[in-house]
């Protein structure tokens, strides 16, 4: 099966929500020689985009489909990253979440795959997760990073969200021991919004992620 056909089959099975079908192609394509890489990239992200395009046009229409489209996605996602390949050296740990408030998993998973497969250790906190938690899990994990997804402005913006987790660091005196990286819609939409939220850096995607969340490790060691 070559690409072009795996993407068409993948998206087919996707509209119609038809989750066995859409496991079906991927691993016969998987058997074919694509890597999970491809996959997640080639595949699953695109087929993600083409269904945020027909979902913007008509959003309550589409709604359920691609909240089925979506858990779809994440369940792909999750077995392939956890197939990703990767060097035998880790180069840090992070904790990651979705923020307060906040229930979008997907960008947050691809992100945690990526950096998985970038050699980052990482713990996933969840969705919905409070300033504490993000405090208290990085603390106990020894992670230097945390990084919030946020998928809504509202959640990206609030003061129970990344500005409470800045507070947390600032009143335990650990600005020079934790950074934090943020990610999701909103960020993108403004880049400036993540030093109205007190993040130390943001991303766009896993892969940026990956070398953003690099170099502050780096930057922390020196
Ligand atoms: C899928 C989706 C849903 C699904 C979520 C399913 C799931 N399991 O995740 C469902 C249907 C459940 C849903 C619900 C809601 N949603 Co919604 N949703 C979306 C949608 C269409 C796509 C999000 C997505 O999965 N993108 C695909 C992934 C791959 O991309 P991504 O998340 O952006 O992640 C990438 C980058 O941002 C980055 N990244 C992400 N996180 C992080 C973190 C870090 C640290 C870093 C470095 C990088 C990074 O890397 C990722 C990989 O490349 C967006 C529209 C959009 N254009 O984004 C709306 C959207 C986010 N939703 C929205 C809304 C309003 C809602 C609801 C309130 C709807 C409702 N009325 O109930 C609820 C809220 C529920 C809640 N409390 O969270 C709005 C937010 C509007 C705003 N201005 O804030 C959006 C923008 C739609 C819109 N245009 O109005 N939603």
């Amino acid at each position: 099966m070559i690409l072009k056909n795996v993407i068409a089959a993948y998206n087919e099975a996707v509209f119609d929500t038809d989750r066995d079908k859409a496991f079906e192609v991927i691993h016969e394509a998987m058997a074919q020689g694509l890597t999970p890489e491809d996959i997640v990239f080639k595949v699953v992200i695109p087929a993600m985009e083409l269904m945020i395009k027909a979902i913007s046009e008509d959003f309550d229409a589409n709604l359920a489909q691609h909240f089925m489209a979506s858990q779809i996605a994440s369940q792909v996602t999750d077995e392939m990253v956890a197939l990703f390949q990767s060097s035998p050296e880790t180069i840090g740990r992070i904790v990651i979440g979705t923020s307060h408030g906040d229930m979008h998993t997907l960008g947050k998973r691809i992100v945690s795959g990526c950096l998985r497969s970038l050699m980052i250790d990482v713990v996933d906190l969840g969705v919905n997760v409070s300033a504490e938690r993000f405090v208290d899990a990085a603390l106990e994990h020894d992670a230097s990073i945390i990084a919030i997804s946020s998928m809504m402005v509202h959640t990206a913006r609030s003061e129970h969200g990344c500005l409470a987790v800045r507070q947390l660091l600032k009143e335990r005196g650990l600005e020079d021991r934790i950074k934090i990286v943020v990610g999701g819609a909103p960020y993108t939409w403004d880049t400036e919004l993540y030093k109205i939220v007190q993040a130390d850096a943001w991303a766009s995607d896993g892969v940026s992620a990956g070398k953003v969340i690099k170099d502050l490790i780096v930057g922390m060691r020196k």
